[in-house]
């Protein structure tokens, strides 16, 4: 992973401004402590999930959806929402918790996560599902729709930011360069991509599969803001989001967060295990993975 420091890092000291209250803290690692246990709940409805892809968001989930996205859980498609696309649709079943706790979708709904008929499957439906601003599955699409919509916003004279959450397996797809070019040539400043960093894919390793470092340089080099930030320091990365989102309208570039995150972050047996990228744990497990998220203090 890069340890380069770049001009628009996190050190920036005008980020303390936009540092959440202890409380705020609490508040979002709570969430974050709810996605997971969730995922968990809801993977033993279907039998299988994504359980790693989830963890290493969880911080990222809790901080847009909790703290930073500008939406409205009563009118889920207000026309001046901010959007949140995820090019990892794998991890929806981290995202479908936070739409109910939201009232977004109903409980009974959720329940149902996966069952015949149900809305809600492995991947996100925007056809199907109020508050899903993106359908996916098929990695390396997001940022391409991010684009469009930013566009449309821009036509529209409206100042809605537009969030895609990439894999880092993701920046394999040629289809996120094209759209990497496109948002810098076109100045989308109200797109802001959060890159999860994890270091795995499905088969391995990120960068023994096709590596993709100098991750930071690329992006820069493609004409975008660049910050790198611990994922899962939720005061940081809560600032930083803030700052980006607050500041759309004043930049003139896109914007790429690379957040540096464990797959399976918060269950030990999980983190780096590149054979946890699909799976399903029996309830003996289960309970394990519960006690040691519940035991991490808040
Ligand atoms: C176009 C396409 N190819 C392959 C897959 C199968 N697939 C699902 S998840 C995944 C790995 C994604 O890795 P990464 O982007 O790093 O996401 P992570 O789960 O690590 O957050 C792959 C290859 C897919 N969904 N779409
Ligand atoms: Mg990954």
């Amino acid at each position: 992973m890069s340890t380069e420091v770049h001009s628009a890092d996190i050190a920036d000291q005008s980020l303390n401004h936009f540092e959440p209250s202890d409380q705020e803290i609490q508040k979002l690692r709570q969430k974050a402590q709810f996605v997971r246990l969730e995922t968990i709940r809801l993977i033993e409805i279907a039998k299988v999930g994504h359980y790693t892809s989830v963890f290493s968001a969880a911080e990222i989930f809790s901080a847009l959806y909790y703290d930073v996205m500008r939406i409205r859980p009563s009118e889920p498609s207000w026309p001046d929402r901010d959007r949140f696309l995820m090019g990892k649709g794998h991890a929806a079943v981290g995202q479908f918790p936070i739409l109910a706790d939201l009232g977004i979708i109903s409980h009974e709904l959720l329940n149902g996560y996966t069952r015949l008929g149900s809305p809600l499957g492995d991947h996100p439906d925007m056809t199907k599902v109020p508050g899903i601003d993106f359908s996916s599955g098929s990695i390396g699409h997001a940022l391409s729709g991010a684009c469009g919509m930013a566009l449309g916003g821009r036509l529209s004279r409206k100042d809605f930011c537009v969030f895609a959450l990439l894999g880092d397996g993701e920046m394999q797809e040629g289809q996120v360069w094209e759209a990497a070019l496109f948002a810098a040539h076109q100045q989308l400043s109200h797109v802001i991509a959060i890159i999860d960093r994890n270091g795995y894919q499905l088969d391995g390793k990120v960068d023994d599969v096709i590596g993709i470092e100098s991750l930071s340089s690329k992006w820069e080099s493609f004409g975008w803001e660049v910050h790198e930030v611990d994922g899962h320091n939720l005061r940081e990365l809560t600032a930083l989001l803030r700052k980006l989102r607050s500041e759309a309208g004043v930049r003139k570039k896109p914007a790429c967060v690379i957040a540096r995150t464990l797959k399976g972050k918060g269950v030990s047996y999980m983190e780096t295990e590149p054979g946890w990228h699909l799976g399903y744990l029996a309830p003996e497990d289960a309970k394990l993975a519960i006690e040691e998220i519940t035991s991490q203090e808040i």
